[in-house]
C-alpha cells in the first residue's frame, strides 16, 4: 500500500480554480477539452500499435497526466516561450502544433514523421519545443540556456519552461542548472511532474526531502507552487500565476504537480509494484472527466457532445495511424541528411 504524499492539501486549493473561466472563452475551453481527449486517444492507440509491433524501441505514455502540460501551454501561450521536456513527450508536441499524423508517423519510424523517423517516441520537436530528451535531468541545463537566451535578447514577456520527472530531482545536473538560473536571474519555470514513481521506485525511496518544490525552492531562495496535477483548473491558475511572477521578477520558480501516470514507466514495464486497488483509486481522480464535469456544470458541454468530441479525436488518431502505416520508411541514402544545419 502506498503512503500518502506529504503535500499540504490547502496548497493545491489556494489557487483560484475559476481563473480559466475568467481568462478563456468558451471556444478555448472546448478546444482544451479536445486537446486532452486527443492526447488520451493518441496514447491509447500508440500503445496498441506497439503491441502490434508497428512501433518499436521505447514508448512512454502520458495517460493520467494530460491536464498538466495542457494547462501550462494555455496559461503561458502556445506561440511564445521556449519549451523542453523528457522522453514522455508526445503530449507537449501535440499541444505545440505537431500534427497527430506527424507524431504517429514518428512513432512508426517513417520518413513523414516529426523527426523524419530518426527520433522515435522520445525525441519529438516543434518550433518552440527543444525536444523530448532521454537522459534524466540532462535537459534542465539546456532549459537554463534557453532562459539565458531570452535574457540575452532582452525578451521579457516570455519564459523557458522545463518539464522533468520526480526521478530527475536527485540528479546533479538539475541542481547545477537551478543554481545558475537563480544566480543569473533567468526567466525559467521548472516543472517537476511528480507522478510518484521513477521507473518502479516509489518517490519515498528516492528523494530525501519531501515535498519536492516547497523544500527545494527554499534552498535556492525562489518561490514554489504545488499543484494538483489531476486538476486542469488548479494547474491552469498555478501556471498562470508562476508565469506572471517570472515575467515580473525575471527569476526562476519551481513548480511541482502532484499526480499519477496510469501505465508503467514505459510499455516494457507491467507496473507490478502497484496494486490494482491503488490504480483504481488513482483513476477516480481522472483529469478528463473532472474537467468535463466543470464544463457541464457551466452549461458549456453536454454528455452527448463530449462523447461526440471523443469520437472525433479517436477518428483523428485512427487517420494518423493509417497515414503512418502507409508512409514510407526513410531511404538509406538519406541517412546523412539532417545531421548538420543547412
Ligand atoms: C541519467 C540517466 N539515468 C538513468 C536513466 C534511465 N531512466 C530513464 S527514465 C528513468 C526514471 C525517471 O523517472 P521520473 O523522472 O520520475 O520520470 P517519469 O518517467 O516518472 O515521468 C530512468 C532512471 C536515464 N535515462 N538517464
Ligand atoms: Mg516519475
Amino acid at each position: 500500500m502506498s503512503k500518502k504524499y506529504p503535500c499540504v492539501k490547502y496548497n493545491f486549493f489556494k489557487h483560484n480554480r475559476d481563473q480559466a473561466f475568467v481568462d478563456l472563452s468558451k471556444a478555448e475551453l472546448l478546444e482544451i477539452m479536445k486537446e486532452m481527449l486527443l492526447i488520451r486517444n493518441f496514447e491509447i492507440r500508440a500503445e496498441q500499435s506497439y503491441q502490434k509491433k508497428l512501433v518499436w524501441g521505447f514508448l512512454h505514455l502520458y495517460i493520467g497526466q494530460e491536464a498538466i502540460q495542457t494547462a501550462a501551454v494555455h496559461a503561458m501561450g502556445k506561440n511564445k516561450n521556449h519549451w523542453i521536456t523528457t522522453y514522455r513527450c508526445h503530449a507537449l508536441a501535440l499541444l505545440l502544433g505537431v500534427t497527430p499524423r506527424e507524431a504517429m508517423a514518428e512513432l512508426y519510424g517513417k520518413a513523414t514523421g516529426n523527426a523524419k523517423g530518426r527520433g522515435g517516441s522520445m525525441h519529438f520537436y516543434a518550433d518552440r519545443m527543444y525536444g523530448g530528451q532521454g537522459i534524466v535531468g540532462s535537459h534542465v541545463p539546456i532549459a537554463s540556456g534557453l532562459a539565458f537566451a531570452l535574457k540575452y535578447k532582452k525578451i521579457r514577456d516570455e519564459v523557458a519552461v522545463c518539464f522533468l520527472g520526480d526521478g530527475a530531482v536527485a540528479q546533479g545536473a538539475m541542481h547545477e542548472a537551478m543554481n545558475i538560473a537563480t544566480l543569473w536571474n533567468l526567466p525559467l519555470i521548472v516543472v517537476v511532474e511528480n507522478n510518484q514513481y521513477g521507473m518502479g521506485t516509489q518517490i519515498y525511496r528516492a528523494i530525501a526531502n519531501l515535498p519536492i518544490a516547497e523544500n527545494l525552492a527554499k534552498a535556492y531562495g525562489i518561490s514554489s507552487y504545488t499543484l494538483d496535477g489531476m486538476d486542469f483548473l488548479a494547474s491552469y491558475h498555478g501556471f498562470k500565476s508562476a508565469f506572471e511572477e517570472v515575467k515580473k521578477t525575471q527569476r526562476p520558480v519551481l513548480i511541482e504537480t502532484v499526480g499519477h501516470r496510469y501505465r508503467g514507466h514505459s510499455v516494457s514495464d507491467a507496473a507490478l509494484y502497484r496494486t490494482k486497488e491503488e490504480l483504481e483509486n488513482i483513476m477516480q481522480e481522472d483529469p478528463i472527466p473532472r474537467f468535463f464535469n466543470e464544463l457541464e456544470m457551466r452549461g458549456y458541454l453536454t454528455k452527448e457532445q463530449f462523447e461526440e468530441m471523443n469520437q472525433e479525436q479517436k477518428n483523428i488518431v485512427l487517420d494518423a495511424m493509417e497515414f503512418a502505416e502507409q508512409s514510407p520508411f526513410p531511404k538509406i541514402t538519406d541517412l546523412e541528411e539532417g545531421v548538420y544545419a543547412p
